[in-house]
């Protein structure tokens, strides 16, 4: 990547930075430790454990409640599946906590248990991904997940003037924000008939499998120019492939989330450029939102983060914007 396109990749995340919220409409809800004589109980269930992402909102969590004085517990499954996240939310329920805070890993399978849990009077937050009907949550807080994609394209656009074909690796179809990242980039894609979509594949959350993708693709389409890796697994699956193939010189790869071996491809030039999410925001917010609704007071039915574009040039300056493998 030349230098004015990381200027220009620079002015895009100056761009992307700005924070947005939508105003939400009214909610139900309401804690058990209501007057604060006792703190409230509050579960959040990660999409998947170890995943640098939900590690990092994890942190942002754990600090909000230190500062509203409630008590988390964290749980994840170890894979993104419904079936492996149903029981721990059929669990939570069990154990009756005030609050739910959840990144539901399909829009339809999660509905009824996590519909249950409000059902039985815990305080629904989702946080990250969302459910085809989010109706039983008092607030829902995501990053711009269409926005994120669109910006990927516009940087591999801004590196490949005279276009081409590119791939989307998609993390799994089911979970809300592949759906819209994919939706975002493909549509800016529409845009300009100088590049052409292969068909999306999907890794399936496993680095392996990205990277087994893009050494075929590579293998079936060598005048391949650029690949957006729509998570961290993918993305990193995307890198591992390139390596593999020897293709890093001529393939611009750019990928959702800032996880530290995406940072590392970012830092030796497999990657040219990371969307990076703010995970300890969504956590925070997220939290703040079920707290205030357990108050009795009138949560924010949406709330929109942002994201920041990272590439070699602005790195240094934002490394705050890297996610955390523990807290
Ligand atoms: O990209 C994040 C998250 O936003 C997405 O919903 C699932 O994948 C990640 O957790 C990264 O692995």
């Amino acid at each position: 990547m030349n230098r004015s396109t990381t200027a220009k990749m620079a002015a895009i995340s100056a761009l992307a930075l700005g924070l947005t919220a939508c105003g939400g409409d009214d909610a139900g809800g309401g804690g058990a430790a209501a007057g604060g004589e006792e703190a409230y109980e509050v579960a959040f269930v990660q999409g998947v454990a170890g995943d640098e992402f939900y590690i990092t909102m994890q942190c942002g969590i754990e600090e909000a409640a230190e500062e509203l004085g409630v008590e988390v517990t964290t749980q994840g499954a170890q894979q993104f599946d419904p079936a492996l996240q149903t029981p721990i939310v059929d669990s939570v329920v069990a154990s009756s906590p005030d609050g739910l805070l959840i990144a539901p890993t399909d829009v339809s399978a999660m509905y009824r248990p996590i519909k249950a849990a409000a059902d039985a009077g815990i305080t629904v937050g989702l946080v990250d991904t969302t459910l085809e009907d989010p109706s039983m949550a008092v607030t829902q807080v995501a990053s711009d997940n269409e926005g994120g994609g669109a910006a990927a394209f516009q940087a591999i656009q801004e590196a490949n003037p005279d276009g081409g074909k590119v791939l989307v690796v998609g993390h799994e179809p089911g979970i809300s924000t592949n759906e819209l990242r994919i939706k975002g980039f493909l549509d800016a894609l529409a845009e300009d008939p100088k590049f052409t979509a292969l068909p999306t594949q999907y890794a399936q959350n496993e680095v392996a499998e990205g990277a087994r993708i893009v050494t075929s693709t590579l293998q079936a389409h060598p005048d391949l120019i650029g690949i957006f890796g729509t998570n961290l697994f993918a993305a990193e699956g995307a890198a591992t492939g390139l390596r593999q193939a020897n293709a890093a010189d001529r393939v611009t790869v750019v990928g959702f989330d800032a996880g530290p071996a995406q940072v590392e491809a970012l830092e030796n030039g497999t990657v040219q450029a990371l969307v990076a999410q703010q995970p300890a925001e969504i956590g925070k917010q997220g939290l703040e939102q079920v707290v205030a609704a357990l108050n009795g007071e009138e949560p924010e039915a949406e709330i929109q983060t942002g994201f920041t574009i990272l590439t070699q040039e602005n790195l240094a300056d934002n490394q705050d914007a890297v996610y955390r493998s523990d807290c």
